[in-house]
């Protein structure tokens, strides 16, 4: 098993993570050290500049992730916002703004930056579409996971195992196209 730092303060994704690399002969292990997040409406710029602030503070290899629901009738919002969306509106008051909206289109995105020391950082990205659910259905997961419901399924992502979640979530293919690179690298 092969050890990968994960900086991250969230807890949903380090499980996500975790259960998705463990098979592919990986131990994800949280380090919650923090970083700013930068303001723009760009999820790769706010990993990369993750990865420059990290680097000087860390000694080892790890990896980082920003990630966002982007929902088409809002212009994308809440975005590179989402955290901050979700602690203060929170999903009744997404729900409340597509109250009107026939176009309930969304998209999960999700860029992990990866880096070793001496080494071009890693860059990988996944996306994940859906739609925005009429309420809230199930506890599993967190932050927007009761109120998205992927293409091709009828329930939402709060109402799938984490295992489920991970096949075809922007995290899970994130996270695969991340393991083909280190992969080639070796
Ligand atoms: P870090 O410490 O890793 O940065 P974070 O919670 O700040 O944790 P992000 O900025 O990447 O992470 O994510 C922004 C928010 O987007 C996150 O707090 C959730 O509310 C939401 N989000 C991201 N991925 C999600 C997922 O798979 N399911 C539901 N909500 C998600």
């Amino acid at each position: 098993m092969k050890t990968l730092y994960f900086i991250t303060s969230n807890k949903g994704k380090l499980q996500e993570a975790t259960k998705k690399l463990r098979p592919l002969g990986y131990a994800v292990v949280q380090k919650d050290l923090g970083y700013p997040e930068l303001q723009t409406d760009s999820l790769e710029e706010v990993a990369t500049w993750g990865i420059t602030y990290i680097q000087d503070r860390f000694d080892e290899a790890f990896m980082l992730e920003d990630a966002g629901l982007f929902i088409d009738a809002l212009e994308g919002f809440p975005g590179v916002y989402s955290k901050y969306v979700f602690f203060t509106i929170g999903l009744p008051g997404i729900l409340r703004l597509l109250q009107e909206a026939d176009n309930r289109k969304a998209v999960f995105r999700s860029v992990y930056a990866y880096y070793e020391p001496g080494k071009k950082p890693i860059i990988v990205t996944g996306e994940c579409n859906g739609t925005i659910s009429q309420k809230q259905q199930g506890k599993n997961g967190f932050g927007y996971d009761p109120i998205f419901i992927p293409n091709g399924e009828e329930k939402t992502f709060g109402e799938m195992t984490i295992d489920k979640k991970n096949k075809f979530s922007h995290r899970g293919r994130a996270l695969e196209k991340l393991i083909a690179e280190l992969n080639t690298l070796r």
